[in-house]
């Protein structure tokens, strides 16, 4: 059945592929679902035809058949439950893989966008330079606590899953910051997703958007 996700016509990245759909697409990629994107403008996500897929008006959402689902954590849920190859069989390892994406999105993620608020909106606040340092304590804190659960291990519970999908995303947002080669397993952790051929294929995809915007 065709399946349609939606994408930013310019993401503010420039092809980072720190944009949501990221997530999505290296889900669809990792189970080797073909998927096609529909660009949209910032403009466009605001009107009602895309407000009916996304009440909040954002990307990702996905549309197949007659499902339309929004929230990249849920998309990535549904794709996880659909195909094989990124929820274990086990019922305990596969409740421990949705946990970890659980994690990624609502212990280690919150932080992590204050700081984007912080460095992109508020960078003029007079109290900026003092709140930034405040932002980055409790990121580390919960790079501490994740690098300790990490260890040695490659992942975060047994083999690749969704829950490190979700979790390498998130970390990916902290590239430029120089915190994440605070703690080297956690650096390592990302590289290793990164290295994935589902992931470049993912972040090829949405790399070559942000061209053709450039060139266009
Ligand atoms: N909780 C939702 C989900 O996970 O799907 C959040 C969706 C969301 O924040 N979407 C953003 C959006 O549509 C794009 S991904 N924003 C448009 C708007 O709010 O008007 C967030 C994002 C944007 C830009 C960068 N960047 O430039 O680095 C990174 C991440």
């Amino acid at each position: 059945m065709k399946l349609t996700i939606t994408a930013f016509e310019r993401s503010p990245d420039g092809g980072r592929g720190l944009a949501r759909d990221m997530q999505v697409r290296w889900a669809l990629e990792e189970v080797g679902q073909p998927y096609d994107v529909r660009l949209i403008s910032f403009a466009a996500m605001k009107q009602p035809p895309h407000l009916a897929l996304n009440p909040f008006g954002r990307i990702p959402t996905y549309e197949e058949g007659d499902l339309a689902l929004f929230e990249s954590g849920a998309i990535v849920l549904h794709i996880a439950e659909r195909h094989a190859g990124l929820l274990p069989d086990d019922a305990n390892a596969r409740a421990r893989a949705i946990a970890w994406m659980f994690a990624a999105y609502s212990t280690v993620e919150p932080p992590i966008l204050e700081r984007a608020t912080a460095v992109i909106l508020e960078r003029d606040a007079p109290w900026h330079d003092k709140r930034l340092p405040l932002v980055d304590d409790r990121i580390r804190k919960r790079l501490g606590e994740l690098s300790r659960h990490l260890g040695d291990s490659d992942w975060l519970d047994g083999d690749f899953s969704a829950g490190d999908l979700v979790m390498v995303a998130v970390l990916r947002r902290l590239l430029r910051s120089g915190l994440l080669n605070e703690f080297p397993n956690l650096a390592a952790y990302v590289a290793r997703g990164e290295t994935r051929p589902a992931f470049k294929r993912a972040f090829e995809a949405q790399m070559a958007v942000a061209m053709a915007a450039a060139n266009g």
